[in-house]
């Protein structure tokens, strides 16, 4: 890319949301562009080691409330929303920057890390960066109308683990930009049982078409534990995990297909 590329260009490919369903984003990878200088985002280049764009269009006047939970808990996710015109920004509505200081223990600076997002319950509209007891990682929820396109820059400070996005008040999302991508060849869901599981762990992925997706056990702190790549025919596939020599605690079961399609559960394992 030169210094004549209009980075509108580069913006083209964010993931669209095209229903209220929870998401999933399992890990970063992609490169993605960085906020254009246009706007005065709290988040800085040097203030994240990963990110992904999402895009949603509200089908009807709500209240724009989610949390976004990282898979780590420890992890510093921050976020900026823009108002957007067919993939365009065109105006930062909403950013947090919040993140824990080098200088201190991340400990005394919970409030900074883990789950951040939009609340109704809040009256500010930008957390900087940085840790003080006074900030959080939420800000105020607006109210969208009907038809509005929106971009979500989320960014993850401390690793390339992903995230849980959660719609929290009532909305409906999707209209003609969903309509090439809502697609049940799609579909990619899993299950596990039973859950706590001690010696061997049961799933079954559906998956709307015959593919070869890559599936990870991983550990509560994101530490990928086993992978291996599963040959799914279209419909319910069934799979078995021997898992009683991993210790007690939290496990997620990602999958990750072609075409960038992701599919996450969590599951105990008790002794
Ligand atoms: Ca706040």
């Amino acid at each position: 890319m030169n210094a004549q590329t209009n980075f509108h260009e580069t913006w083209v490919d964010p993931v669209d949301l095209c229903s209220n369903e929870p998401f999933t984003w399992s890990q970063f990878g992609d490169v993605q562009p960085l906020p254009p200088n246009d706007f005065e985002s709290c988040i800085k280049p040097f203030e994240h080691v990963s990110k992904v764009w999402l895009r949603f269009v509200t089908a009807s006047a709500a209240d724009l409330a989610f949390t976004i939970e990282p898979f780590n808990l420890h992890d510093d996710i921050d976020f900026a929303l823009y108002e957007s015109e067919e993939g365009v920004p065109t105006n930062l509505v909403r950013c947090v920057a919040t993140g824990i200081l080098m200088d201190r223990t991340v400990d005394g600076q919970s409030n900074c890390l883990g789950m951040t997002g939009l609340s109704g319950s809040e009256s500010d509209q930008f957390e900087p960066p940085g840790c003080d007891m006074a900030q959080n990682n939420f800000v105020n929820a607006p109210r969208t109308s009907r038809g509005q396109e929106y971009m979500l820059l989320i960014t993850n400070y401390r690793s390339t683990m992903g995230f849980q996005l959660s719609w929290t008040e009532a909305i409906d999302l999707g209209n003609s930009i969903c309509d090439a991508d809502n697609n049940e060849a799609d579909q990619l869901e899993i299950s596990v049982n039973p859950n706590p599981a001690t010696q061997n762990l049961f799933g079954q992925i559906q998956s709307g078409k015959a593919q070869l997706v890559n599936l990870y056990l991983v550990g509560a702190n994101g530490t990928i534990l086993e992978a291996q790549k599963t040959d799914l025919h279209a419909g319910a596939n069934d799979f078995q995990l021997q898992i009683s020599s991993y210790p007690q605690g939290h496990y997620y079961i990602f999958l990750s297909g072609i075409d960038g399609i992701t599919a996450v559960t969590k599951f105990e394992i008790a002794k």
